[in-house]
């Protein structure tokens, strides 16, 4: 199986912080191409690689895949399989991957956006009563997370996988976001851990900007 020919297109953002993080932590031997698919001056030209105007992208061999967790997938299949689809517990990573998206980012998300990514361009506040509810939800599935994490190294076979990766996919951005990652001294140790690698403490070291970046504001990082 051939190597060649794969891009990945990324910003400074939540999900394509995920597919550096992976490519830099397995080597992968990706070109890194940044981009700023949502920027009024890139945004068509970006369609063809992705219609959905997002990164990150994977191109292997002139064919798009978008999605983190398809890339993570893929370049974990070119480079180290165990990370995760060639790993004896598989299923429990997808697991972890699944509960991430559904149960984790994406109530801890709307804090990510409205206190990093949205100021940016709009100063329409969300509902006080939507907010409340999303940090309830979050603090639900930091507490599944939390608890599971005593007495485990990582989530998986105690082996760092892509679930670690995954589950802890908007902990860099917590400070910023204001998430209360201080009640959850489990999550906290285990962010360490991770906080450990250079993948991914500062996935973009010795990487390009694009000039239109739109990214966290300042000071989003922990
Ligand atoms: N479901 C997608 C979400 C991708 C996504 O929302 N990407 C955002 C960043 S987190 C984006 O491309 N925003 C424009 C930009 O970063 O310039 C995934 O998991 O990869």
């Amino acid at each position: 199986m051939t190597h060649a020919g794969l891009t990945l297109y990324f910003s400074r953002n939540l999900n394509p912080r995920v597919a550096v993080a992976v490519a830099k932590y397995l080597g992968a031997p990706v070109d890194y191409v940044p981009a700023s698919p949502r920027h009024p001056a890139h945004e068509e030209a970006f369609r063809p690689i992705n219609p959905n105007r997002l990164v990150p992208v994977l191109v292997e061999n002139g064919k798009s895949l978008w999605e983190a967790d398809a890339i993570a997938y893929r370049l974990a299949q070119l480079t180290r399989p165990d990370f995760w689809p060639g790993h004896p517990h598989a299923a429990e990573i997808t697991m972890w991957v699944s509960w991430g998206a559904l149960h984790l980012n994406r109530p801890g998300s709307s804090f990510y956006f409205h206190r990093l990514v949205r100021p940016q361009f709009s100063a329409e506040e969300p509902a006080e009563a939507f907010m409340d509810g999303e940090m309830r939800q979050f603090r639900e599935g930091a507490a599944v997370l939390n608890d599971y994490l005593a007495g485990r190294k990582w989530l998986v076979d105690d082996t760092l996988t892509y679930a670690d990766f995954r589950a802890a996919s908007l902990f860099p951005f917590a400070k910023g976001a204001g998430l209360p990652l201080a009640d959850y001294p489990n999550i906290l140790r285990w962010h360490g851990q991770l906080n450990e690698l250079d993948a991914w403490r500062d996935p973009f070291a010795g990487l390009a900007e694009h000039p239109d970046q739109i990214k966290p504001l300042e000071g989003a990082t922990s």
